[in-house]
């Protein structure tokens, strides 16, 4: 935990620093995989399996029967939680289906976007530690209502060469079209390539490792799209004399337990809050089964003292974080101020496990400062935008010259002559 009271603004651009991550050795590494899986189908992916996550395989595929099962293992009080989530997710998510307008720029010249889902889509869910069901709604739920055709999803199978229960439930409920037990940078070579069981699909969603990161941004070579570039997860949090340090060190601790290499900033403009907050951290630590990731990605986390929201927010859009939680007092008087962040959480009662689980807003989030470029998952990642036009006869009229005389500046007189054929045409005709 570093602490720092009062940083001089020069020494900003150290603090928002992430840790360093070294990944080029993987691509050699990753670029062996997919050759692999390219060539050799599903036995690469089942001999992957033996390998990295020492199970034994004999299908590649999911079967019905172990979906149908996946229900009976799970409570019924996860299943209503699971089912009131997706409802609140499928609520928000609906409510950005557009609406088509059509709009007559130039008089008989009517110019629109219609949405065209993408018709293969392949969500990723890692195994490990933490079984990221609420990622498969995130996911799955926008792929659905998208129209996305067809929608897999690979995830690593454990040592006895199960799926997780809950994985399945989720993708299930949510209308995922073919599960497979694959994990790491083959089961993307598979969505890329696909095998004989897997089909290759035009986009990958989804978190992973640095092998899966460096899997998918791999993919790319390939014509593939991917949801956005990866990064540890991160939280900022602003506090004022308001804010309850107990709930600022859960939030932080919420974020910390990711991974050790998750990154949690807390920033204060009162100094009995942060002194407060740093205790009841260390405090609420102790008792958590992942202590020790937590505490590791502490270690990179920065406690700062700050002289007023307005600077705590300056300091927040240059770090431009992937939750930022406003723990402050009339927090409506800043949101304008808000300029980069992949979701906000505003006042005391708003915890981010609200938005990574249940609230409606989708968790995959951009991470690493690409909050200042990109934005978190929706309904548009799942669609391509089409746009239409139709230009009536008078429309070709009252725009034509214009046309023409743009391209004849541009030397391009084919283009030109498009226009003109046609207003000759009509000049005949008439
Ligand atoms: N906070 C994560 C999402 C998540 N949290 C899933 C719990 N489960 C995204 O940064
Ligand atoms: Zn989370």
């Amino acid at each position: 935990m570093k602490v720092n009271k009062y940083p001089i603004k020069k020494t900003w651009s150290e603090l928002i620093q992430r840790p360093v991550i070294k990944r080029e050795q993987l691509t050699e590494i990753v670029a062996g995989i997919f050759d692999e899986v390219k060539n050799r189908g599903d036995q690469a992916l089942i001999d992957f399996a033996e390998k990295f996550d020492s199970a034994e395989i004999k299908d590649i595929k999911v079967s019905e029967k172990e979906i149908e099962a996946a229900e009976s293992l799970i409570s019924e009080e996860l299943k209503a939680a699971i089912q009131e989530a997706k409802s609140n997710i499928t609520r928000f998510h609906a409510s950005q289906i557009p609406t088509i307008e059509k709009i007559e720029t130039t008089n008989g010249v009517v110019c629109w976007r219609e949405n065209r889902p993408i018709e293969k889509v392949g969500i990723y869910i890692p195994g490990g530690t933490a079984p990221l069901f609420s990622t498969v709604l995130m996911l799955a739920i926008p792929a659905q209502l998208a129209g996305c055709e067809e929608m897999i999803l690979c995830t690593p199978p454990d040592k006895n060469g199960n799926t997780n229960p809950a994985i399945l439930y989720t993708a299930k409920l949510c209308g995922v079209t073919k599960i497979f037990k694959t994990g790491g940078a083959q089961a993307i070579a598979a969505m890329t390539f696909g095998t004989e069981n897997i089909p290759n699909v035009y986009k990958i969603f989804g978190p992973g490792n640095q092998y899966v990161v460096a899997a998918k941004e791999y993919a790319q070579n390939y014509n593939i799209a991917i949801d956005m570039p990866a990064g540890p997860s991160e939280v900022l949090v602003i506090a004022d004399e308001n804010a309850v340090p107990e709930f600022c060190a859960a939030d932080l601790l919420s974020q910390a337990e990711h991974g050790s290499d998750s990154q949690v900033i807390f920033l204060s403009t009162d100094e009995k809050i942060l002194d407060e907050t740093i205790l009841e951290t260390q405090k609420q630590l102790e008792a958590l089964p992942r202590n020790e990731m937590a505490a590791e990605s502490l270690k990179n986390s920065h406690f700062i003292l700050l002289d007023s929201i307005d600077e705590a927010l300056e300091f927040s859009n240059l770090y431009a974080p992937e939750h930022l939680i406003l723990a402050v007092n009339n927090f409506e008087k800043y949101i304008q101020q808000i300029r980069n962040a992949g979701s906000v959480f505003l006042g005391n009662y708003s915890c981010e496990s609200a938005g990574d689980y249940a609230s409606g807003t989708n968790h995959t989030l951009p991470t690493n400062g690409f909050a200042k470029n990109y934005s978190g998952v929706s309904l548009d990642s799942f669609v391509k935008k089409i746009t239409f036009q139709n230009l009536s006869e008078q429309g070709l009229q009252n725009l034509g010259k214009t046309i023409e005389v743009m391209a004849e500046a541009e030397g391009l007189f084919a283009h030109k002559n498009a226009v003109s054929i046609r207003l000759k045409e009509q000049n005949e005709r008439i």
